[in-house]
């Protein structure tokens, strides 16, 4: 028996150096953070006593020389002989690799850390530890130095019968740590944490160092007051914190949430009492059940009509702050940091146990059922606008990086100031004002037909419109947010249309576009109407333009109403030769631009005009292409 112990004892020194030589293999680090997760590991184990139902209260203390004494209520760690090992169990749980939770008790350890690796790695890597049990009627207590046992466990008092619990203290060894200084609120938020996982937990946390303090933390209402806790500087969208609850195939599944008012969402999943960042299965069984539920929901109750498109799950988790907290017996944590929970179980548990009281709340409380469904209609919407705002700036970088149009015939000249572009109603008429343009300044881009109609067409059909590409890339200033008039290619953009009904609506569509997406280029007088001429008078030899009827009748008194007099009535560019165009509406010493003028006084009269003036109905376009006059100025260049 006694040469048993021995070899036993042997094995178990031999365990436990293997913790003192690689300690980060049990605790993660030797740092700060591994110095506060001995204290979480004592914890744990109080935790699961308390999550058995034996244990009301855990005591965490700081001592003045910073070792820690853990003390709680429950049933004590069983004092009897271990069958197995013919040790007492406490002694297993101090002095045994991986022996926490495998031992007595029945139940499973749901508790534990990341590395979960028990009371006896905290004994390897202390000094000292000493362990007392209360337990009926007596005291049991051993220690340990750096996980050797210094004594056989021994009754050192006696207490009343009902008093039982567990009281562990420990210095952490500074041949193993950095650092052995604790910090008060490290500690002091994991506690919470753990307090508000443990509902109806009482966690007292005291720092008997120069510096005392102590902190309760004892939440009846657990998980749901950790909603209200984390939502406390935010406004709530209301009052309830939905809670749901439940055990499915042994997964305990807990979960609380609030929405507030703002965009982000926060959920912090966790489990067994453990932050999973990385989420896992539970993570995606919550954000199924809710969105599944939330979109049925709001179907079933008319917010969604048939034709509209379900809302998303970031749709319904915008302003969300969540707990998903899961209880599983053999959580497997998968990803880059082992930090995501990977049983598939998890996923239909906590599915399961949401979509079924999510519904039942969402029936009986149909004023916050509503109130969600709307911000997330909300949500859906601007998520559209954004989208195309998305969208756009992506066609926009397209269009930047487009080379200037193939139809352009441009300057040679790169200054700006001294350049201007002729937009060409039809092939024909942009043929003629390429061989008629003085090359060093004029650029010409002829358009083919008729340009879209910019208020009666989507962005993404105004955008993909090859006439507008091409005025766009020719100008080269981009448009809305990254209009940048510094990059003006022409100091002067001249509309030349047919001086009839049709290239006046042409006109109009050009500068309804220009109003829209470029006005800036209008505010700066940057745009102009070309002047062709209406007539042309030849007589002896010479030759006369009139640009009005009116015009025409003047020149006529002056030459004389006579046989010899021959009239020539241009329906269109396209009748004109290239020196004739040049000489009536290109030649800068002769022809008579317009300059568009934006009035900021008529502004909002401007945004109507363009607005609902370029109907279907041809009425308004006449009244319209009239009160064109209105922007219009005669200018003579
Ligand atoms: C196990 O099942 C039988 C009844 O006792 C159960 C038990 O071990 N409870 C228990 C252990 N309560 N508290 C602990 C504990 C507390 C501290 C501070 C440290 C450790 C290692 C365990």
């Amino acid at each position: 028996m006694e040469n048993n112990y021995g070899a036993d004892q042997i094995q178990i020194l031999e365990g436990l150096e293997a913790v003192r030589k690689r300690p980060g293999m049990y605790i993660g680090s030797t740092s700060s953070k591994g110095l506060h997760h001995l204290v979480y590991e004592i914890v744990d184990n109080s935790v699961d006593e308390a999550l058995a139902g034996y244990c009301t209260e855990i005591d965490v203390q700081i001592n003045s020389d910073n070792s820690i004494t853990v003390t709680d209520n429950g049933r004590g760690i069983p004092v009897g002989i271990n069958a197995k090992s013919g040790l007492p169990a406490v002694e297993v749980v101090f002095t045994i690799l991986h022996a926490g939770g495998k031992f007595g008790g029945g139940g499973y350890k749901v508790s534990g850390g990341l590395h979960g690796v028990g009371a006896s790695v905290v004994n390897a890597l202390s000094e000292w530890l000493e362990v007392q049990v209360y337990h009926d009627g007596s005291i049991y207590q051993q220690r340990y130095e750096r996980g050797k046992v210094m004594y056989p466990l021994k009754v050192v008092g006696s207490c009343g019968m009902e008093k039982t619990g567990t009281k562990v203290s420990f210095l952490p060894d500074k041949e193993i740590f950095e650092d052995t200084v604790y910090d008060f609120d490290i500690l002091k938020n994991r506690l919470r944490e753990m307090a508000f996982l443990t509902k109806g937990i009482k966690i007292i946390l005291r720092d008997d160092r120069e510096d005392k303090k102590e902190k309760i933390f004892h939440y009846e209402g657990g998980i749901k007051e950790f909603v209200q806790y984390l939502n406390r500087s935010k406004t709530p969208l209301y009052e309830n914190i939905i809670y749901c609850e439940g055990t499915v195939n042994n997964i305990s599944v807990e979960v609380a949430f609030q929405h507030n008012d703002d965009y982000n969402e926060s959920i912090y999943s966790f489990v067994n009492n453990i932050n999973t960042p990385e989420g896992g299965m539970h993570l995606t069984g919550f954000r199924n059940a809710i969105t599944k539920t939330f979109n049925d929901y709001a179907r079933s109750n008319k917010m969604l009509k048939d034709s509209e498109q379900n809302l998303t799950g970031e749709d319904i988790r915008e302003g969300l702050t969540a707990i998903v907290s899961v209880k599983i017996e053999n959580p497997q944590f998968e990803g880059q940091t082992k930090q995501k929970l990977g049983n598939s179980e998890a996923r239909g548990a906590v599915d399961n146990v949401v979509t079924e009281q999510l519904t039942y709340f969402l029936e009986q409380n149909p004023t916050v059922a509503k109130m969600i469904c709307e911000k997330s209609l909300l949500a859906q919407r601007a998520r559209e606008a954004a989208r195309k705002a998305r969208d756009l700036t992506r066609r926009k970088t397209a269009l930047e990086s487009m080379s200037l149009p193939g139809k352009l015939a441009d300057c040679s000249d790169k200054d700006p100031k001294n350049c201007e572009i002729f937009i060409v109603e039809g092939d024909s008429a942009g043929g003629s004002a390429k061989s008629a343009r003085s090359r060093a300044t004029q650029a010409i881009l002829p358009l083919r037909g008729k340009i879209l109609n910019v208020e009666k067409a989507r962005l993404d059909r105004i955008l993909g419109n090859a006439e507008i590409k091409a005025m766009i890339t020719a100008f080269g200033t981009g448009i809305h947010e990254d209009f940048d008039i510094s990059k003006l290619r022409y100091h002067k953009i001249i509309i030349m249309t047919d001086a009839d009904v049709d290239g006046a609506h042409i006109a109009t569509l050009m500068l309804t576009f220009l109003y829209r997406f470029m006005p800036e280029l209008i505010k700066q007088g940057y745009v102009y109407l070309a002047q062709p001429p209406l007539y042309k008078l030849e007589k002896n030899k010479k030759v006369w333009y009139a640009y009005s009827d009116e015009q025409l009748n003047d020149i006529l008194t002056e030459v004389g109403r006579d046989q010899n007099n021959k009239i020539q009535r241009y329906k269109g560019l396209g009748e004109m030769d290239a020196d004739q165009l040049w000489e009536t509406t290109m030649d800068p010493a002769k022809r008579i631009l317009k300059k568009v003028y934006y009035d900021e006084d008529y502004a909002s009269e401007i945004d109507v005009t363009f607005s609902t003036l370029m109907g279907d109905n041809v009425e308004p376009r006449r009244e319209f292409i009239e009160a064109n006059a209105k922007f219009v100025k005669n200018l003579d260049i």
